[in-house]
């Protein structure tokens, strides 16, 4: 790992122990019966492996428009369920004590989903971290730096780990390899859901 990824990057090993991750599952698995995952397509057309959905006043989504937040579910044009208390009381711990997040993105990997090496940039201010939170099968996860081509290291995420891109590792490149399978029960039919808050708006922007 760049000595850049390293600063910044903090990794808080089963920090949700197994009832405070039924109790976060309960709350997503019903936020995605209103907002069923889809399939997002990238900008050049390809349809991801993962499937997406979002919480909170903002959502994440890419199509051939590219990639940016909108407030509705691109499929159903209803707005985002609201991002769970135990997140928001995690980000406030963690990650901002003052502004709260306005966006989490939803990412579930079924049979041999994976995510290729990303930076998360479009959001507005840089100096919020991303937090996330996985739940489920176990995940291969690389983290590199702030260049494509800067080494990366491999890292596993499980379930009720939580991790931060802040400060210089805020733009470090980052993917998952894969998921390993059946290494958790505790998603209904199997896989690993991530679900990554952000702050997408501005420090002073409200949302309503
Ligand atoms: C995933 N995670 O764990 C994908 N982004 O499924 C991310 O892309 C990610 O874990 C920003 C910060 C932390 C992350
Ligand atoms: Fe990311």
């Amino acid at each position: 790992m760049s000595a850049a990824a390293t600063e910044g990057f903090r990794l808080l090993p089963g920090r949700l122990g197994p009832a405070a991750q039924a109790a976060l599952l309960d709350e997503v698995l019903a936020a995605m019966e209103a907002a069923p995952p889809y399939r997002p397509v990238t900008p050049g057309g390809k349809p991801m492996s993962v499937e997406m959905t979002n919480l909170g006043p903002l959502g994440w989504v890419t199509d051939a428009r590219g990639y940016r937040y909108e407030p509705a579910h691109p499929v159903t044009g209803a707005p985002w369920p609201a991002i769970p208390r135990a997140l928001l009381d995690l980000w406030t711990e963690l990650a901002d004590p003052t502004t709260p997040p306005d966006a989490c993105l939803v990412n579930l990997y079924r049979d041999g989903a994976k995510m290729g090496l990303h930076q998360d940039r479009d959001e507005a201010d840089f100096a919020f971290p991303v937090l996330s939170v996985s739940l489920g099968d176990t995940a291969i996860f690389r983290l590199g730096g702030p260049k494509r081509s800067d080494p990366t290291a491999s890292l596993r995420l499980s379930s009720g780990d939580v991790c931060l891109l802040a400060g210089p590792a805020r733009l470090a490149h980052h993917g998952i390899d894969r998921v390993l399978a059946g290494s958790s029960r505790l998603v209904p039919d199997g896989g690993r859901i991530n679900l990554t808050l952000r702050r997408a708006a501005p420090r002073d922007h409200v949302a309503r």
